[in-house]
């Protein structure tokens, strides 16, 4: 077991709002581990922050006629507020151009750079790139968008293939065009400096083969494919202003920056310096997560991240050598949305802007974060693209949390204040039934766990909610109204049992709806912390429980609207 654990959630360009794919994508299983892991008692910490450097970031700021650091800092805050709201709880938070972390960040880049430029790993070439005459500028990356040469789509930019996700040649691109004038681009001459990725190709597959069987095989088939059509050398340097300078004494080198995708993995790094330069007062204790193979780390992404995830980024990492590679890479699907039957995209351009997609409407509309969380993980998109359907959501929520879930808890809670004066009962007169009800909560907790040591967290999630279905149906097999009136020991004991099974349940649930078992266990008067992952022992008679109340809200059909 490893002594320690590193969780990374991929960090958001701070340009946008958060919408539900991104926290299906990769925010949200990554927090539900988090907090799984925690609960097991491992020793955890959850790193993540701003992507603010980059072409995306510039380009919002050149729309929205704003600086760069303008719209990072904007962003930011918001998306920082979108995850509290959600119950993401990161140890820390840090942006690649954020005033707290900006300082380390380009020292440790500038490093990591410097130091593979050392080893001879990078070549400095002389190219012909992209440019707009127009605008006197070189257009890296997304400035400029095209026809991918790969599948012909026209959602690719000069970085990657929206629609296939291949990494994208802007030369090869077809019809090129500038996104800053709209006119086409031509062809001028530049230097760069280029990463030499054909020279990890056997390391990157020796390390990647070494993971069958532990990564999900859609990251795996992904990189061991790209291994085989070859890994072209990639520039890490680019022609903007607005990121971390290039750290060399080259009078090529002047004016340029590093590409984003060089400098925003190593965001993981430098915010963790920060995060013990803060915790410890010694940023240098970040060595002892990111160097030390006892801990184990796993970055959580989206599924137009896994290039630069498991090809670029641990080749990155061979290259420089201090530090561990990843222990796994877990890559998520996107979420579309299901509006009026169609399956659209996601995004700033084509969903209106209150939909209760983005995080921000979905809070303001004072629904509960739990209930998004939990239909997001019933819906996670492990091995394919999934829909964020409102009917669907609305129905789940209804049908499941509420009906099942919130009815038994209610129905346990309210009985035991009504007839038990809001105490624990006895459960000394306790029957087979009652034992095998104890049995499958324990036994809910293996398999719960066996799911999400997997990352499988929608089987996780069934498993929790097969028992909370168990619980109800106990709770009406058990007939407590009836036993009330002919055996009073008889139905003490089936109260008593549900009262455990509530606690079980609120231990569950806490990894997937961590605000909920705070609710729950304030019924059953327990702290808020009480969330070991192990199954409690029997309540003690006589205990007195909290205040029962609604745990989950019923939602109108157009609660979403
Ligand atoms: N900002 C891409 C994205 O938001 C990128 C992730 C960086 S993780 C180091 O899709
Ligand atoms: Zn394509």
């Amino acid at each position: 077991m490893p002594k320690r654990y590193l969780i990374t959630a991929a960090l958001p360009y701070s340009n946008n709002r958060l919408h539900v794919g991104h926290i299906a994508g990769a925010y949200l299983p990554a927090d539900t581990y988090v907090h799984y892991l925690r609960a097991r008692g491992r020793d955890v910490r959850f790193i993540c922050g701003s992507d603010d450097n980059g072409v995306a970031i510039e380009i919002s700021a050149l729309k929205e006629q704003k600086t760069p650091q303008e719209i990072a800092g904007f962003y930011h805050d918001r998306q920082k507020a979108d995850f509290a709201d959600l119950g993401i709880e990161f140890d820390v938070y840090g942006g690649t151009h954020h005033p707290d972390f900006v300082e380390r960040h380009e020292q440790l880049s500038q490093k990591f750079f410097r130091r593979i430029h050392e080893k001879g790993l990078f070549t400095k070439l002389k190219t012909r790139q992209l440019y707009d005459p127009e605008a006197d500028r070189f257009l890296p990356d997304r400035f400029v968008r095209g026809t991918c040469h790969h599948c012909g789509s026209d959602d690719a930019t000069g970085d990657q293939c929206e629609s296939c996700g291949n990494m994208i040649d802007p030369l090869l691109l077809k019809n090129p065009v500038s996104v800053i004038t709209d006119k086409p681009a031509e062809v001028r001459e530049t230097t760069h400096w280029y990463l030499r990725l054909n020279k990890f190709e056997q390391p990157l597959q020796k390390w990647l083969e070494s993971k069958q069987g532990q990564w999900r095989t859609n990251v795996l088939n992904f990189a061991l494919g790209q291994i085989k059509q070859g890994l072209p050398e990639r520039s890490m340097t680019r022609d903007i202003s607005w990121g971390v300078p290039v750290p060399l004494d080259d009078p090529d080198a002047q004016g340029k920056v590093l590409y984003v995708w060089f400098d925003a993995p190593i965001g993981y790094i430098s915010f963790t310096a920060e995060y013990c330069a803060k915790q410890a007062g010694d940023w240098k204790a970040y060595e002892q997560w990111w160097a030390d193979p006892d801990t184990a780390i796993y970055h959580f992404i989206g599924e137009d991240n896994t290039v630069f995830h498991a090809l670029t980024w641990p080749a990155m990492l061979m290259a420089e050598e201090q530090y561990q590679l990843p222990t796994a890479v877990i890559a998520n699907n996107f979420m579309n949305l299901r509006a009026a039957g169609d399956l659209k995209k996601i995004s700033k351009s084509s969903t209106p802007a209150d939909a209760p997609v983005w995080v921000e409407e979905y809070i303001r509309k004072g629904l509960d974060p739990d209930a998004l969380r939990y239909y997001l993980t019933s819906q996670a998109p492990e091995t394919a693209r999934t829909a964020f359907d409102p009917d669907e959501f609305i129905t789940r929520n209804n049908a499941e949390l509420v009906a099942a879930f919130g009815n038994f808890v209610n129905r346990s809670l309210t009985f035991a204040v009504k007839y038990f004066d809001g105490k624990v009962p006895d459960n000394a007169a306790a029957t087979d039934a009652d034992h095998a009800q104890v049995a499958a909560g324990a036994a809910a907790f293996d398999k719960v766990a066996a799911c999400l040591d997997e990352f499988r967290f929608r089987a996780g999630l069934d498993e929790m909610m097969s028992f909370a279905r168990q619980c109800n149906e106990y709770f009406s097999e058990r007939a407590p109204w009836a036993s009330r009136k002919e055996d009073m020991a008889d139905c003490a004991a089936t109260i008593a049992t549900c009262v455990h099974s509530c606690h079980m349940l609120a231990k569950l649930c806490a990894p997937f709806m961590p605000r909920a078992a705070e609710r729950l266990l304030a019924m059953l008067n327990r702290p808020t912390d009480d969330v070991r992952w192990e199954p409690p022992p029997a309540p003690e008679t006589g205990t007195a429980l909290g205040e029962p109340a609604i745990l989950f809200q019923k939602l109108e059909e157009d609660a979403l609207n």
